[in-house]
C-alpha cells in the first residue's frame, strides 16, 4: 500500500529514477557502507531543513543478509545435517506419541520442535560450544516445548537409551525424562528452566551481563562465550521477554544472541494474524539497540527475488499478513499459487514455470540450513551489540494435515496414520512398515556417515550439550566469631535489622577469602537500605566505567561507577535484578566459579512480583541470599497499602529448597547468614535463603548463651519468666513484633500477675518443615518410637496457652498449630495495609502489646484458669474497644 501511494504521488519519476540510480552506482563502486553513509547524511540534512523523515526502524520484509554475503557450509555437510535432522524429527515425534500410547494424559508437544529443528541443529553442529577442560562453553537457553527434540539428539549421541526415551514424562515410575528443561530433575543435563514463557529471555540477558561482569572484574575470563536464547514469537508477548532489551543494547552485550522462532503461531492461533510479527519485533529490537538479522525466505526464493525486476514480489510480501501466510502453510501449492501469487497477474507470470509442488517446496528461512548458518555466523562475528535472529518457520512443519500451520497444532500430541506415512515419505526415513507402525526409534548405524558426522561435530565443539556441570566451593566460610560486633549488646545504639544486614555485608566484603565473590545486588534502592556507602567502597558496575563527573563527586559516598565495580545496580527492575541474582547464584555451575549474591529489595515488590523467577531459581539450585527489605505490614508504616508486606514470607515457604527467616536481632541475622554460608558454600547444599529485614530502630540484646541451634531451627527461649505464679503463658513472636511480645510479657507480669515465657521464632516456615518431616516419619513408621518436632520439644513442659504474634498474616504463625498441643492463639496482620504511625497500625491490626496481653488473658479464661470477668476487666484496663473495625474487611 505504502509503495502504491508513493508511486501515485511521484510528481517527477525521472528525477526519482536519477536518485535511485546514483544509489545503485554508489553501491556498485563503493559498497554498502558508503550507501549507508550517504543515506544518513541525506537524512541528517533533511532534518536540518526541517523535513520530517521516517523513523527508519524497519527494513523491508526480506532477509537481512544479501545472498552474495552469506557465509555458507559445504553442501555435503548440509546433506548429512539434514539427514540427521530427519531422524531427529522422527524420534522427537515418536517420544511423544509412544508416551501418549501408554497414557494420553502424559502429554507432550510435537509442533514446537518441528518448527525449530533446523534452528537447533545448525547450532548444535556448528556453534554451541560445550564446557570441558579447555573451555567454559556457551550457555544455551532451550525453549521448553522443544525438549523432545533435545532428548532425541541425546539418543543419537548415545547419551540416552531407548528405554530412557520411553520414560518421557514418567519420572517417578520409570526414572524417565522430565517434561521440560528442569535441572532439579535432570541434574547433569538441563541448565535453564525456561518453559514458563518469558523467563528465558530475561534471564538470558542478565546471564550475558553477568558473564561480562565476571570478565571485567577479572574473576573469570568469559571472553568468546556466548549466551544463546531460543524463544517463541508468542513468548515475546510476555512483558518479561521484552522488558530488558534496552539494557542489553545499552551494555552492548555482544555475547548475547536471541533466536526467535517466528512460526507466526502461539498456542491458540496466530501471534499477530493482522500484521507481520517479524517486522514488529524488528522495530522493537532495533529501537533497543540490537543487531537484527531476519531470515524469512529460504534459498528457493532467492531466484524469484532476483527475477523480480519490477518489484511486484517485494510489494506482495510487504502487504502480506501473517494470518494469510499461515493459511498458505497449511494448504497445498495450488492454494498458494491462487491466493498469494494470484493477487497480481504479473506475479503469477513470475512463477508460471514452476509446478504447484515446487511452489509448496519453497521454504521459509528458518528451515533452510544455509540461511540459518549464515545468520548464526554473522551473529557470532558481530561485535558491539547483541543480536536477535528472527527466523520465519512453520509451526508443526512436517505434521501434514494433523498440524502443519494449523491453529490446533500446539497441542497435537499424535499424528493421524496417514500423516505418519506422509512424514516418513517426506523425510525419506529408512523405516519398514512395521517400524513405522510401532513408531520405533531410529538411529543410523554407528559407522554411517551421518552419525560419524554428528558425533565429530560435537567433539569439535567440546562435547555434548546440554550438560550441567558444577564446581564445589573451595574457600573457607567465615566463622560466627567474625560477626562478633553483632553478637554483642548494642548499648545505647539503636539500629534496624536492615542495618544489621548491611553490617554483615560489610564484614563479608572485608573477609579476604570471600570478599571478591560477594555480589551485592540492588534495584535502585541502595539509599532506602542505607547502602550508599558501598558506591564509593566497592563501586557500581558499569561496563563503560564512568564517562562523566558525578554531581556528588565532592561527597564521601559519591556515585562511583566503575568497570570493575562490584555492586550490581540494576535500576528499577526487580525481575531484572532477580535474574542477575540467579545468574550469580548459579555461577558455580555456569562459570564453574562460585559467587555469593545478596539481593535486597522492597519485600512487597518481591515474591508477589517475580515469584516465577524464584521458582525457577529453586529448580536451578541457585545458592545465595535474598533479603526482603522494609518488611512487615506495620513496620514500614508510612508507605501505605501497596508497600506494606504481610505475606511474601509465606509465599517463599512454598519453594521447597528456600530457607526463610524473620529475624529480630542482629545476632540472629549473623547466625542465620553464617549458617547459610556454611550450608551453601561449605557443604554445597542446594538451598537458598530468604530473610526479611526491617527499618525500625531499636536496642539489640546480646545473644543468649546457646541460642544458635534454636535460631537456625526456628525457635528458642529468649526470656524465661521468673514469676512463681501458676498462671503462665507462652508468648511467641517474630521480626519487629517480638519486641511487642517482650513488652506484653512485662505488662502481663507486672499488671496482671501472669508469668510469660518469651520465645523468639525466627522462622515459622522452618518449624513447619520440621513438623511435616516428623509427621511423615511417624506415619510411615507405626511401630518405631515416635519422633517429636522442635516445636513440641520446646513446649513440652508447658501447659499453655500459647500466643503468637507477627507482622504477617495469621496463616504464617498458624503453620505450627498441629504441633502445639496446648491451646494456640495467633495474632497477625491480615487485611490491606494503610499509612499511620507504627503504634496506630499495630493497634489497628491487633498486634501491639495490649492486644497480645488481652489475648493471653482471654486464653487463660478459655482454659478455665481465669474467670470471664477478668477478660472484661482486662479490656477496660487496656482500653480495647470491642467494636473496633475488623482489619480484614476494613
Ligand atoms: C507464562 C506462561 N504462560 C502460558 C504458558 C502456556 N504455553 C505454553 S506454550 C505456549 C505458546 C507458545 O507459543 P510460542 O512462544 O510462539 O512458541 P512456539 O511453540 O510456537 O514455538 C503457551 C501459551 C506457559 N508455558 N508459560
Amino acid at each position: 500500500m505504502a509503495d502504491e501511494k508513493r508511486k501515485t504521488t511521484d510528481i517527477d519519476p525521472i528525477e526519482t529514477q536519477e536518485w535511485l540510480e546514483s544509489l545503485d552506482s554508489a553501491l556498485e563502486y563503493e559498497g554498502s557502507a558508503r550507501v549507508e553513509y550517504l543515506l544518513q547524511e541525506v537524512l541528517q540534512h533533511a532534518n536540518k531543513l526541517g523535513i520530517a523523515t521516517p523513523a527508519g526502524i524497519n527494513t523491508p520484509y526480506l532477509n537481512t543478509i544479501p545472498v552474495d554475503q552469506e557465509q555458507r557450509l559445504p553442501e555435503e555437510e548440509v546433506k548429512k545435517l539434514e539427514r540427521n535432522l530427519a531422524f531427529l524429527r522422527w524420534n522427537a515425534m515418536a517420544i511423544v506419541m509412544r508416551a501418549g500410547k501408554k497414557d494420553p494424559s502424559l502429554g507432550g508437544h510435537i509442533a514446537s520442535y518441528a518448527s525449530a529443528a533446523t534452528l537447533y541443529e545448525v547450532g548444535f553442529n556448528y556453534f554451541f560450544h560445550a564446557p570441558n577442560d579447555k573451555q567454559l562453553g556457551d550457555l544455551v537457553y532451550i525453549q521448553g516445548h522443544s525438549a523432545p527434540g533435545i532428548y532425541a539428539r541425546a539418543y543419537l549421541e548415545n547419551r540416552f537409551t531407548e528405554e530412557k526415551l520411553d520414560g518421557f514424562r514418567q519420572e517417578f515410575s520409570r526414572k524417565g525424562l522430565s517434561s521440560y528443561p528442569h535441572p532439579w530433575l535432570m541434574r547433569d543435563f538441563w541448565q535453564f528452566p525456561v518453559v514458563s514463557m518469558g523467563l528465558g529471555p530475561l534471564m538470558g540477558i542478565y546471564q550475558a551481563q553477568f558473564l561480562k561482569y565476571l570478565t571485567n572484574r577479572e574473576l573469570v575470563n568469559n571472553e568468546g562465550r556466548k549466551v544463546w536464547v531460543f524463544c517463541g514469537d508468542g513468548e515475546m508477548g510476555e512483558p518479561e521477554a521484552l522488558g530488558a532489551l534496552n539494557l542489553a543494547g545499552r551494555e552492548k552485550l555482544d555475547n548475547l544472541i536471541f533466536v526467535i522462532n517466528c512460526n507466526l503461531q502461539r498456542l491458540d492461533g496466530p501471534v499477530w494474524g493482522n500484521g507481520q510479527i517479524i517486522q514488529e519485533y524488528e522495530g522493537v529490537f532495533r529501537g533497543a539497540g540490537w543487531n537484527v538479522i531476519k531470515i524469512i525466505w529460504g534459498s528457493g526464493w532467492d531466484k524469484l527475488f532476483a527475477k523480480d525486476k519490477s518489484g511486484i514480489l517485494r510489494q506482495r510480501i510487504s502487504e502480506l499478513l501473517d494470518g494469510e501466510y499461515q493459511a498458505y502453510s497449511s494448504n497445498d501449492g495450488a492454494f498458494f499459487r491462487e491466493h498469494f501469487f494470484g493477487k497480481y497477474p504479473e506475479l503469477l507470470e513470475l512463477v508460471a514455470d514452476m509446478s504447484d509442488a515446487e511452489l509448496k517446496a519453497l521454504q521459509d528461512g528458518g528451515h533452510d540450513t544455509q540461511k540459518v548458518y549464515a545468520a548464526y555466523k554473522a551473529a557470532v562475528e558481530h561485535t558491539g551489540q547483541p543480536t536477535v535472529i528472527l527466523a520465519k518457520t512453520v509451526k508443526g512443519y512436517g505434521m501434514g494435515g494433523s498440524g502443519e500451520g494449523k491453529n490446533v497444532t500446539h497441542q497435537t500430541k499424535k499424528l493421524a496414520e496417514t500423516d505418519v506415512q506422509a512424514f516418513v515419505k517426506r523425510f525419506n526415513l529408512p523405516l519398514t512398515a512395521k517400524q513405522v507402525e510401532h513408531l520405533d526409534y531410529y538411529k543410523p548405524d554407528k559407522n554411517s556417515d551421518e552419525l560419524k558426522y554428528l558425533l565429530a561435530r560435537r567433539e569439535a565443539l567440546g562435547g555434548s550439550l546440554p550438560i550441567r556441570k558444577t564446581v564445589k566451593a573451595n574457600f573457607p566460610v567465615p566463622s560466627l566469631s567474625e560477626f562478633e560486633t553483632l553478637l554483642q549488646e548494642s548499648g545505647d545504639r539503636e539500629y534496624s535489622t536492615t542495618m544489621a544486614y548491611v553490617r554483615v555485608l560489610s564484614i563479608l566484603l572485608r573477609d579476604k577469602a570471600i570478599k571478591d565473590r560477594i555480589v551485592p545486588i540492588v534495584a535502585d534502592e541502595s539509599r532506602t537500605f542505607g547502602m550508599e556507602g558501598l558506591f564509593r567502597q566497592i563501586g557500581i558496575y558499569s561496563p563503560s566505567g564512568q564517562l562523566y563527573t558525578p554531581e556528588d563527586k565532592h561527597l564521601l559516598m559519591f556515585y562511583r561507577e566503575d568497570k570493575k565495580g562490584q555492586l550490581l545496580q540494576e535500576g528499577i527492575s526487580e525481575a531484572g535484578a532477580m535474574s542477575a541474582w540467579i545468574a550469580s547464584a548459579t555461577s558455580y555451575s555456569t562459570s564453574l566459579f562460585t559467587t555469593i549474591p545478596f539481593y535486597i529489595y522492597y519485600s512487597m515488590f518481591g515474591y508477589q512480583r517475580f515469584g516465577d523467577f524464584v521458582w525457577a531459581a529453586g529448580d536451578m539450585m541457585a545458592r545465595g541470599f535474598l533479603l526482603g527489605g522494609t518488611a512487615g505490614r506495620t513496620t514500614i508504616n508510612g508507605e501505605g497499602l501497596q508497600h506494606q508486606d504481610g505475606h511474601n514470607l509465606l509465599m517463599f515457604s512454598v519453594v521447597p529448597n528456600c530457607v526463610s527467616y524473620d529475624p529480630t536481632f542482629g545476632y540472629e541475622i549473623a547466625v542465620i547468614i553464617q549458617h547459610g554460608l556454611q550450608r551453601m558454600y561449605g557443604d554445597n547444599e542446594n538451598v537458598f535463603y530468604y530473610l526479611t529485614v526491617m527499618n525500625e530502630n531499636y536496642h539489640h540484646p546480646a545473644m543468649p548463651k546457646g541460642a544458635e541451634e534454636g535460631i537456625i531451627k526456628g525457635m528458642y527461649l529468649f526470656k524465661e519468666s521468673e514469676s512463681k505464679t501458676k498462671l503462665k503463658v507462652e508468648l511467641l513472636g517474630s521480626g519487629t513484633i517480638l519486641n511487642k511480645v517482650i513488652e506484653a510479657a512485662a505488662i502481663l507480669e507486672k499488671d496482671f500477675g501472669i508469668g510469660a515465657n518469651v520465645w523468639s521464632v525466627t522462622s515459622f516456615n522452618e518449624l513447619r518443615k520440621d513438623i511435616e518431616s516428623v509427621t511423615r516419619y511417624n506415619r510411615l513408621h507405626p511401630t518405631a518410637t515416635a519422633k517429636h518436632s522442635h516445636v513440641e520439644k520446646c513446649l513440652e513442659k508447658s501447659s499453655g496457652p500459647v500466643i503468637a504474634a507477627t507482622d504477617y498474616i495469621k496463616l504464617y504463625a498458624d503453620q505450627i498449630r498441629q504441633a502445639v498441643k496446648q491451646p494456640y492463639y495467633v495474632l497477625g496482620t491480615d487485611g490491606f495495609g494503610r499509612s499511620d504511625t507504627r503504634d496506630a497500625l499495630r493497634d489497628f491490626f491487633e498486634v501491639d502489646a495490649k492486644n497480645i496481653v488481652y489475648t493471653a488473658i482471654k486464653a487463660l479464661v478459655d482454659k478455665g484458669d481465669l474467670a470471664k470477668e477478668k477478660a472484661i476487666e482486662a479490656l477496660n484496663k487496656l482500653g480495647i474497644d470491642v467494636d473496633r473495625p475488623d482489619p480484614t474487611s476494613h
